[in-house]
């Protein structure tokens, strides 16, 4: 029996992120993100898969609300679309994308659902991108910053979390070092740490923001946090583990909490000649948002296991985007990832380890004692649909262990204010179209067709139902 400690108000969410579910991309005024663009090249996407319907959120959002609600969902977490409010990314509001938003919203909170809003979850504009490469260049951060203030003054009272940017570090490196997103740039180091410092005082200035225009809202940015183990007990195993956690997570995490580089990061960028050109101002900027954040968002999904890497020209995979292929492309020599021979993987081939979010919530709370929002959590598979069910048991087995490691981390002393499950329907997988679903509820649609689009609950919605409705004691 599991010492269940949940707080009474402990926040059983459920998530999307706008571009996957929303569809609508040219309707009512939205203008195009770099997600429209890029998807539409032929090549840039798996089988060719894109947003431009997705699961139909945008028109379907009451059905969907209603369905958390019947779920027992304490909030939503979801994310705005930045064109869809400001089309040409700063300047003129389309009001009909605002009041979209506006009405779903209230839709949530109607059925006391906390809305739990993203800002930035990786669809920029493509009218920043087109004007001046957008978070390559400095003024990609005043357009973010009046974006997030025409939001956070819109919905003040409504909204009491706010998530800046989802995935920093995922989105930086799939759009700079491993082309896989937009813009598809790859080995860009130098423009990698670039957008990342753009990045970083864009979420500072936001949070800034926030707290003169609504005290009362909380605020932070969401990280994939992936814990890592060392290969083995060799001491330079344990320092390819270091390595790894200064460049992969740390970089991040130190920077929105402590507000400065670790620096391990700054003495790599001397020694790779990456030269970042911070402005007079950014160091306090950083700091001062730092004292500022609210919690620390997690996206949790495996653990990595690093070993030393001696050669300096080791390859690093990474997945084709078209054929799904896996390719090589060459990295430092400061860690290599190894296959973790203790756990099992999901049908893509990524670790599963409960016990890594246990890890990841003692990390966090261990270097930063900040609150902790678990803003995803999930399982993507290939589900069956047969006489309207979904017996994806492997799913709540999934989500029992990682909730059950959840309580056990805040019995060890993490504050942990909430768990999202990723996802509430299924989606558009940015690298692996439709067939890879995570949703409690299915959606009736193929990688290249709508099909019905109807929605189905899985057995997993049932079982999160209970779990939500004993506050964690039925598990
Ligand atoms: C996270 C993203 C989500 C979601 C999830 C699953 O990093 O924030 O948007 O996509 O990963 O990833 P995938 O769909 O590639 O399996």
């Amino acid at each position: 029996m599991i010492n269940n400690k949940l707080p009474l108000n402990f926040i059983w969410g459920s998530g999307s992120s706008a571009y996957q579910v929303e569809g609508a991309y040219e309707r009512d005024g939205k203008g195009l993100s770099v997600w429209d663009t890029f998807s539409h090249i032929p090549g840039n996407t798996f089988r060719g898969t894109n947003g431009d319907i997705a699961v139909d959120h945008y028109h379907r959002y009451k059905e969907d609300v209603s369905l958390m609600a019947e779920l027992g969902l304490k909030a939503y977490c979801f994310s705005i679309s930045w064109p869809r409010v400001f089309p040409e990314g700063s300047g003129a509001v389309n009001e009909q994308g605002a009041a979209f938003y506006e009405a779903l919203i209230d839709e949530c909170i109607k059925y006391k659902i906390e809305p739990i809003v993203t800002l930035y979850h990786w669809d920029l504009p493509q009218a920043l991108q087109t004007a001046y490469g957008g978070w390559e260049d400095r003024r990609c951060i005043d357009a973010y910053l009046e974006y997030a203030k025409y939001l956070f003054t819109r919905f003040k009272g409504k909204v009491k979390y706010w998530i800046t940017i989802n995935g920093q570090n995922f989105i930086t490196s799939q759009g700079w070092l491993t082309a896989l997103h937009p813009p598809g740039k790859l080995n860009e180091e130098q423009l990698f740490f670039q957008v990342n410092h753009h990045m970083y005082i864009a979420h500072a200035k936001a949070v800034q923001a926030l707290k003169k225009i609504d005290g009362q809202a909380q605020i932070g940015a969401s990280f994939s946090y992936t814990p890592s183990y060392a290969f083995d007990c060799a001491p330079e195993n344990a320092m390819a583990k270091m390595n790894y956690d200064e460049l992969h997570n740390f970089l991040w995490t130190d920077v929105y909490i402590y507000g400065r580089y670790p620096k391990f990061v700054l003495k790599y960028l001397e020694k790779r000649q990456v030269v970042l050109d911070i402005a007079p101002g950014d160091q306090a900027i950083l700091l001062d948002a730092a004292q500022k954040v609210d919690f620390m968002g997690i996206n949790y999904y495996s653990t990595r296991v690093c070993e030393e890497n001696p050669i300096e020209q080791e390859k690093k995979m990474y997945r084709e985007r078209e054929t799904g292929d896996i390719k090589a492309r060459p990295m430092s020599c400061y860690y290599k990832n190894a296959k973790n021979p203790y756990l099992e993987v999901t049908d893509w081939d990524s670790s599963i380890d409960a016990s890594g979010l246990r890890l990841a919530c003692r990390e966090i709370t261990s270097r930063y004692q900040l609150p902790i929002l678990i803003t995803e959590n999930g399982l993507g598979t290939f589900d069956y649909l047969e006489n309207g069910e979904v017996h994806d048991t492997y799913r709540i087995e999934y989500l029992r262990s990682h909730i059950k490691e959840l309580m056990l981390a805040i019995d060890e002393g993490c504050d942990i204010i909430g768990y999202c499950v990723w996802s509430f329907t299924d989606m558009l997988s940015w690298l692996n179209g439709y067939q890879k679903r995570y949703g409690l509820v299915y959606v009736d649609r193929a990688d290249q067709s709508e099909l019905t689009l109807q929605r189905y609950k899985k057995d997993s919605f049932y079982w999160y139902k209970k779990v939500i409705a004993s506050n964690g004691d039925v598990i």
